[in-house]
């Protein structure tokens, strides 16, 4: 079965990746992955509000009646997009998983009657989500606590870099974290490949070395402000193997702010 696999979009954020900005180059592109796929999941993130705190948190309550007016106003404009991306799309049917950035009762209570819409195939979810061998979660609570984006050690990533080594080195070391987080919660037995968005590093695909597991991340970006589309197949062997194709990005839009 083939399936897509994207996040970290940020509609409406200054450095949202938009799909449908300019000249619709990167609306097409998805419109052209997602057709050949049979289910797509939006890992999170998809949407941005930005409500003043420092990190978002999924599941956070809006605290004044201004707030909520943001978050429903944000999703007012998110929504014909993504209506027309699914009439674009007629072939997948979509999975929607909660980020931090998108993962409020008040955003989902509209994505549930935005859903009914389409007969059933636009799905909400928590998240994880399991697809054959393959594992999906935005990861917000996974990085958070580890501090590695910020604050490590009391320093920086790049500081990090600097003193300690290469990206490689310091991000096995951080998937693996995160790997030994994920199945202190799941059973990831029979797991090869883990996707996730939300932090941004250099690399959208990393095998831990002696684990039979990879990571691919449809947040980070080889260059500014790219989600990527990973495009993915399950294959019936007996291991029911998940073949890597490729990561398409989205392309820099020069409307785009700077994070
Ligand atoms: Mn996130």
């Amino acid at each position: 079965m083939k399936f897509g696999v994207t996040s970290d979009i940020h509609f409406g954020a200054k450095s949202s990746r938009f799909l449908l900005d300019g000249d619709y180059t990167n609306f097409k592109r998805a419109v052209e992955i997602f057709n050949r796929c049979q289910r797509v999941y939006f890992n999170g993130d998809i949407l941005d509000v930005a409500l003043n705190l420092a990190t978002p948190k999924r599941n956070y309550i809006p605290q004044n009646s201004d707030e909520e007016k943001m978050i429903r106003n944000r999703t007012k404009l998110l929504l014909p997009n993504l209506e027309l991306l699914l009439d674009a799309c007629p072939n997948p049917d979509f999975v929607y998983l909660k980020g931090n950035h998108d993962g409020y009762d008040v955003f989902f209570e509209e994505l549930t009657s935005f859903a009914h819409k389409f007969n059933g195939r636009l799905k909400l979810s928590d998240g994880p989500e399991i697809i054959g061998n393959s594992f999906i979660y935005h990861g917000d609570d996974l990085i958070d606590d580890l501090q590695y984006k910020k604050n490590l050690k009391g320093k920086t990533w790049e500081e990090r870099v600097e003193t300690e080594g290469t990206p490689l080195k310091l991000e096995i070391e951080m998937y693996s974290k995160i790997l030994a987080k994920l199945q202190e919660r799941y059973d990831l037995t029979d797991i090869e490949h883990i996707f996730l968005g939300h932090f941004h590093v250099e690399r959208p695909m990393l095998t831990i070395p002696d684990k039979n597991v990879s990571f691919h991340n449809s947040g980070a970006f080889t260059l500014p402000y790219n989600a990527i589309i990973f495009e993915c197949d399950t294959i019936e062997k007996e291991s029911d193997a998940l073949g890597y194709l490729q990561a398409h990005q989205f392309v820099h839009s020069p409307t785009q702010g700077k994070r």
